[in-house]
């Protein structure tokens, strides 16, 4: 692959729409645009020129606008062409066959934002938060990755690596010069790093929000057969989602589907009642219900309040109690026996109806509070966008640490230079500073083509 050919790629989804753009960008994007697009008017540097896509046998395939842009100051750096044609993916496909064989490579995933990256445009983090935003399923996560896109980890991430180098700086300077530059107090060194060591923490403890963000937050709905459940779960989506019925077994698989608080995308997972059955389809329902279970960030139990308090209720009950869970009590239109015969550990639960829409209200804010409402959710703020940024702080920390430990046991404050430079290092791979092909590959990979 190299950097040096002319890419093109259709830049919209496939399907049909009122546009499709199809694009091209390398030195030749020029010449090789020309070969399909046709106007009275010559193409000038970031203007719309109307015109006409011709195939090979110069036959009028489509009408539509060109939009030349001028090296440098395009998304790839490089001179790029975009051509705004019907949204038809038949013709589309031919005008990209078109740039193809006028001596156009088609692009890799990713491609035109690496071409960025690579020619300066954007750092690595903010590439990665175009396929954040292009990935978002949420409002939350939409906007953390702007706020990522618009330089906000970078920032942080250069103001740390900005502090290291300046202590660097008067390490060597107190190394080359011993007789006229004094050495670094190593109180003043201490405070100083533990100051950035303070700032990559709260990074650290924002990347949990970043998870967070970009892929929701894992809900299971566990209890007894014919608590509710589903009813639950259809509530709280807004629509018939998992069939209900007033037999005890209806649900046999999970089912899944998500739905919005605080702009947080919840993935709800609806599940076979919990009960001590002999059918065989059953008991393998139940199986993936208790892993749902397992692998949810909470639980959220639910019992018939109006009904008894049976073996499948209160082992239900029992065996959650260590573990993150809401307690919901349901059919308070019907009854209390069940609510009432609660144990001490569920005195908190709560009791409504899933017919009531201020229960569902409950229930969401419960949902939020228990989920992430204590972190207060801030999508301006930057954040860890995934585990390679996740890594790279661990190693920097991990690098201040051993710092602040030599310069605490009152060694030779020049001995701390190389866990700094260790430190800046690892996060200069967050802005893609010292990065490798390989990792570019993997990181780029994940982006449609077209991006
Ligand atoms: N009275 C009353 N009935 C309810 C309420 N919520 C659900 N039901 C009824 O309870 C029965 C069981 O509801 P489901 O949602 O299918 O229960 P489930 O827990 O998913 O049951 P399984 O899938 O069999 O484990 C249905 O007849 C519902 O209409 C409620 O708040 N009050
Ligand atoms: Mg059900």
């Amino acid at each position: 692959m190299s950097e040096h050919d002319t890419i093109a790629a259709i830049a919209t989804p496939p399907g049909r729409g009122a546009i499709a753009i199809v694009r091209c960008s390398g030195p030749a994007a020029r010449d090789i645009a020309g070969r399909v697009f046709r106007s009275r008017a010559p193409l000038l540097d970031r203007v719309a020129t109307y015109g006409s896509i011709v195939d090979a046998a110069g036959q009028r395939i489509d009408r539509g606008l060109a939009i030349a842009m001028d090296a440098p100051r395009t998304v790839t750096g490089e001179d790029l062409v975009e051509l705004h044609i019907h949204g038809s993916p038949i013709t589309a496909r031919e005008t990209l066959n078109g740039l193809l064989a006028a001596g156009a490579r088609l692009a890799e995933p990713g491609e035109f934002t690496r071409r960025g990256f690579l020619n300066g445009k954007l750092d690595l983090s903010a590439a990665e938060a175009v396929a954040d935003l292009i990935a978002a399923e949420s409002r939350a996560a939409a906007h953390a990755a702007a706020a990522n896109l618009n330089g906000g980890l970078r920032r942080l991430v250069d103001s740390a690596r900005d502090a290291l180098r300046t202590i660097l700086e008067e390490l060597a300077g107190a190394i080359d010069f011993p007789d006229e530059v004094p050495a670094p107090d190593p109180g003043d060194v201490h405070a100083r790093v533990a100051t950035v060591a303070q700032a990559l923490a709260a990074l650290s403890r924002d990347g949990e929000r970043g998870r967070l963000l970009r892929e929701g937050f894992s809900l299971a709905i566990v209890g007894p057969p014919n608590a509710g459940k589903s009813s639950l779960l259809n509530a709280l989506v807004g629509e018939e989602r998992a069939i209900v019925s007033a037999q005890a077994g209806t649900t046999r698989d999970t089912i899944e589907e998500s739905f919005a608080i605080d702009g947080v995308l919840v993935r709800a997972i609806d599940t076979a009642g919990l009960r001590s059955s002999a059918d065989a389809v059953e008991r393998l329902g139940m199986e993936r219900a208790r892993a749902a279970l397992a692998a949810a960030a909470l639980a959220l139990i639910v019992v018939d309040g109006a009904a008894p308090l049976e073996a499948p209720a209160r082992d239900v009950l029992r065996a959650t109690r260590e573990r993150a869970r809401i307690v919901f009590f349901n059919k308070r239109d019907a009854g209390s026996i069940g609510y009432d015969a609660r144990e001490t550990p569920e005195a908190g639960a709560l009791w409504g109806s899933t017919f009531d829409p201020a229960s569902i209200a409950t229930i969401r804010e419960a949902i939020a509070q228990a989920g992430w409402r204590s972190e207060r959710i801030d999508a301006t703020r930057p954040y860890l966008g995934g585990a390679r940024h996740v890594q790279a702080v661990e190693a920097a920390r991990r690098a201040l640490e051993l710092a602040l430990e030599t310069l605490a046991a009152g060694a030779p404050v020049d001995l701390i230079a190389g866990d700094l430079a260790a430190a800046s290092a690892a996060l200069g791979e967050i802005t893609g500073g010292a990065v490798t092909e390989e990792l570019l590959d993997g990181i780029f990979a994940r982006f449609c083509i077209g991006k």
